[in-house]
């Protein structure tokens, strides 16, 4: 029963309805000027975290608390502060980044998403991304389509790799290990053997997961994300009729600190040979 439409998409309306209480916070903040109080949270100046962070963070928690007593929950910034456990149990689990584009919130641009994703029996089931910059609402839950406020999305048709966009990103840590490979990821995709029309970095993983569901970027990977990062957007992926894997192929582990979403399998199949294998700590 658990899992029954009704029940997911009960867990659905409650989502969007925190997410856009919660994105009045945000409306708050930014009419005050806030967004650029940032401290560095990470061992880089590019890994950010704001009061807003953290207030989101709370109102969700305590919002959905509310209404679900005996979920669990995971958010960005509790784990980030030691407070707060990163472990997936069957017990229905909210996966939420309060804020992720932390760094685009801080200097207005316009890619930042209150993420709210579901878990049940460790299967992504539900994902809310609110992108209050464009008040832009993409909902989904499994085996009930993707909406972009309210109007069903898909994924491009392209199935051409070299008539594509895609996204990555540097992720916030940046250390050689990781940076490397990452840079050579992208000139073979936009260089040899790639030639893609373009790759973009949005500096959010939610909001590039979005554009894939929206069909305005065919694909999406990187290396080094969390959890928090990709639960709510790799559903809405799906919901979109696009796939979410790991980036060698294998099934998606959303504890695996990576993601490849595409729009559809051909193009899948070109991206996984190009990319290489960056191991990270999982979550
Ligand atoms: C950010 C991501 C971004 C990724 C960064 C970071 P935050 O989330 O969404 O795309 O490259 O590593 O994780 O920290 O802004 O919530």
């Amino acid at each position: 029963m658990a899992d029954s439409p009704e029940v997911l998409q009960g867990y659905l309306e409650k989502a969007e309805l925190v997410a856009r209480k919660a994105s009045e916070i945000v409306d708050e903040a930014l009419s005050k000027g806030e967004r650029r109080d940032a401290s560095i949270k990470g061992i880089n100046t590019s890994d950010l975290v704001t009061e807003t962070d953290l207030a989101v963070e709370k109102f969700v928690f305590e919002e959905l608390r509310n209404y679900y007593p005996d979920h669990k929950f995971i958010g960005e910034e509790s784990v980030s502060s030691g407070g707060g456990s990163c472990t997936l149990t069957d017990t229905p689990t909210w996966i939420i980044d309060p804020i992720d584009g932390t760094s685009n919130f801080v200097h207005g641009f316009p890619f930042s998403v209150i993420s709210i994703g579901l878990a049940v029996n460790k299967e992504l089931v539900v994902g809310v991304a609110y992108n209050f910059f464009q008040r832009q609402m993409y909902t989904a839950r499994k085996g009930g389509g993707a909406f972009l406020n309210g109007k069903r999305i898909s994924v491009s048709n392209v199935t051409e790799l070299n008539k594509s966009i895609v996204i990555t990103d540097y992720g916030s840590t940046r250390q050689d290990f990781e940076f490397i490979p990452k840079v050579e990821m992208m000139k073979a995709l936009a260089g040899d053997p790639g030639h893609v029309h373009g790759i973009r970095t949005l500096g959010s993983a939610v909001a590039s997961l979005c554009m894939v569901a929206s069909g305005r970027a065919e694909a999406y990977f990187e290396y080094g994300v969390h959890c928090w990062d990709i639960a709510a957007g790799a559903v809405i992926v799906r919901e979109a009729g696009g796939i979410a894997i790991y980036p060698t192929g294998s099934e998606l582990d959303i504890m695996g600190r990576g993601i490849l979403v595409a729009a559809n399998v051909e193009l899948a199949k070109s991206i996984v040979p190009i990319l290489k294998h960056i191991d990270y700590p999982r979550d």
